[in-house]
C-alpha cells in the first residue's frame, strides 16, 4: 500500500501527538503486571528487584539526557563561534592542560558513579537468599512444566489457553506462589534453550538443557503476572507464555491440596510419587 505524503504526514502527527499524550500521560491506565498497548517504560514493578532495575534505569536515563544536551550545547557553541568567517585568523591552540584532564577525570566519575548501583543491583539479582519455596520450571517445546519439591512434589504444564485473556498470555495451569515470600526458580530446559522471564518482577533466565539455572523473586503484590519465552524456542516460541499467579499465604495452602489431588495423574508425578513414598 502506498501513501501519499499527506497522507504520511498525518500519520506522523498522530503518531507524534500519540507520543506526547503517553509522555504526559504516562502508563497510569497499564494493568499490573502485563503489557499495555503503546507502553513504551518498564511494565510496573512487583518485585524488589525490578524496584532497583526501574530506579536504575530512570537514573540512567536522566544521566543521558543531561550528557546528551550537555553535547548538543558544545556543537552548537563550536558551530557558532568557532567557525571560518568568525576567525578570519585561525587560531594556532593545539593543548589546554586543565581541560584535557577534565575531559578524561569527569567521564571516569560519571562511570565510577553508574559502576557503583550496577553492581549493587548485580549482586541483589544473582546473589540469592535463602529460599521460602523452589519451584523448577522446565522449558519445552512449546510450553513451560512447572514443579514444586516442596509442596508435594506435584508437576504440572502450562499450555497457552488461547480461549483466556490476555491474548497470547493466558494459560491453562498458572504457575502459583504466595505473596510476600522467597521464591527461587530453578529452570532447565528439556529439548532447547528457552528462557524463563516476567518483567514485572525483573527476572529473566536462560532454561538450558543439561543446566540448571536459578533465579529468584519476591511478589510484593498480589495478581496476575505474564511473561513470555524469550530465547527463540522454534516455531511456537511465540505461543508458550508465563503466568504467575500471587495470592495470600492461605489461598496457596489450599491451591497446593487441590493441585496435588488434580496433577496426580500427571506422568510426570510417578517418579515423584515414589521419591515421596520412600521418605
Ligand atoms: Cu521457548
Amino acid at each position: 500500500m502506498k501513501m501519499s505524503k499527506g497522507q504520511m504526514g498525518r500519520r506522523l502527527l498522530g503518531l507524534a501527538v500519540a507520543g506526547v499524550a503517553l509522555v504526559a500521560g504516562g502508563t497510569a491506565s497499564a494493568e499490573l503486571g502485563q503489557p499495555a498497548p503503546w507502553e513504551f517504560r518498564l511494565q510496573q514493578s512487583a518485585s524488589p528487584v525490578m524496584d532497583n532495575i526501574t530506579w536504575f534505569h530512570n537514573f540512567l536515563t536522566v544521566l543521558i539526557f543531561i550528557i546528551t544536551l550537555f553535547v548538543l550545547g558544545l556543537l552548537i557553541a563550536v558551530v557558532v563561534k568557532f567557525n571560518a568567517r568568525a576567525n578570519p585568523i585561525p587560531s594556532r591552540t593545539t593543548h589546554n592542560t586543565l581541560i584535557e584532564v577534565a575531559w578524561t577525570l569527569i567521564p571516569v566519575l560519571i562511570l565510577v558513579g553508574i559502576a557503583v548501583p550496577s553492581f549493587r543491583l548485580l549482586f541483589l539479582e544473582l546473589d540469592i537468599p535463602k529460599a521460602d519455596l523452589t519451584i523448577k520450571a522446565t522449558g519445552k517445546q512449546w510450553y513451560w512444566s512447572y514443579a514444586y519439591p516442596d509442596n508435594g512434589k506435584f508437576e504440572f504444564d502450562s499450555l497457552m489457553a488461547s480461549d483466556k485473556q490476555p491474548r497470547l498470555l493466558g494459560v491453562d495451569n498458572e504457575m502459583v506462589v504466595p505473596v510476600n515470600k522467597i521464591v527461587v526458580v530453578q529452570t532447565t530446559g528439556a529439548d532447547v534453550i528457552h528462557s524463563f522471564a516476567v518483567p514485572a518482577f525483573g527476572i529473566k533466565i536462560d532454561a538450558i538443557p543439561g543446566r540448571l539455572n536459578e533465579t529468584w523473586f519476591k511478589a510484593t503484590k498480589t495478581g496476575v503476572f505474564y511473561g513470555q519465552c524469550s530465547e527463540l524456542c522454534g516455531k511456537d516460541h511465540a505461543f508458550m507464555p508465563i503466568a504467575v499467579r500471587v495470592v495470600s499465604d492461605q489461598e496457596f495452602a489450599a491451591w497446593v491440596e487441590t493441585a496435588k489431588k488434580k496433577f496426580a495423574s500427571n506422568p510426570a508425578n510417578s517418579f515423584a510419587s515414589v521419591g515421596a513414598a520412600a521418605q
